[in-house]
């Protein structure tokens, strides 16, 4: 059974009302933690697709992705026929990825912490866009250097429905309705687990239109 409790103090008023829910140990969804961010981080999405285009990058196997990816940070995530990779240079432009901005990062430090993770210093942001019909299959985030460091997602727009599962591919995943606002950290023994977003639905939203955003804060390489 989800946990749920306050996790912070609740006298302080920028986190009054927000809900925190642990899933299982090391995953909490802080629903509308981003709500008040939400305007000015759908602009910055916007200069930073501006620098580094979103793209639908390919699998191993060849597979067109139905979501549209790009980046900000030291580090981008990448995927092409040679397999997944972080670099610190955009392919599509052959310069850096765009830096990530102060709000990102303090935003993700913050909601780390409400979750029990001290001192997040993320170096990698991969943005990905969802219109209607995208989806993301079973996978585990294992490209990072840094196993100890938690991840931690920001929802945008369009409401979806996060597919969270075990530790192996066997595990049958739950399903987990994420909306517009909500963060979900996850690290310690959570870290490795398999997700996935189920197919996006055909909705609206004020300040997207038809997508969801999704923000994933990532320590890729080793602190220097
Ligand atoms: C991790 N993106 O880019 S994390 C990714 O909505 C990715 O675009 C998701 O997974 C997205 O690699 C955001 C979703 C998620 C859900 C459940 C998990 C990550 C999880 C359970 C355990 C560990
Ligand atoms: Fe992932």
């Amino acid at each position: 059974m989800p946990v749920q409790q306050t996790l912070f103090d609740t006298a302080d008023p920028s986190t009054a009302g927000v809900e925190a829910i642990e899933l299982e140990s090391g995953a909490t969804i802080l629903r509308g933690f981003a709500l008040e961010d939400a305007a000015a981080l759908l602009v910055a999405i916007e200069r930073i697709a501006d620098a580094a285009p979103l793209r639908h990058m390919t699998t191993a196997r060849g597979w067109r992705m139905s979501v549209a990816t790009t980046n900000c940070g030291d580090a981008g995530w990448l995927s092409d026929r040679s397999g997944y990779r972080y670099d610190a240079i955009d392919p599509e432009t052959g310069r850096q990825w765009p830096a990530l901005p102060e709000l990102f990062a303090d935003l993700a430090a913050r909601a780390a912490r409400e979750a029990g993770f001290a001192h997040f210093e993320p170096d990698a942001c991969l943005v990905n866009r969802y219109a209607p019909g995208a989806r993301l299959a079973l996978h585990q985030d294992r490209n990072e250097l840094d196993f100890d460091a938690p991840i931690v997602s920001v929802s945008l727009g369009v409401p979806a429905t996060f597919l969270w599962g075990g530790a192996t591919r066997a595990d049958r995943p739950r399903r987990v309705r994420v909306e517009h606002g909500d963060i979900v950290v996850w690290g310690g023994p959570a870290r490795l687990n398999f997700h996935g977003v189920d197919t996006l639905r055909e909705s609206y939203h004020a300040l997207t239109g038809s997508v969801r955003f999704n923000l994933t804060f990532r320590r890729a390489l080793l602190r220097r």
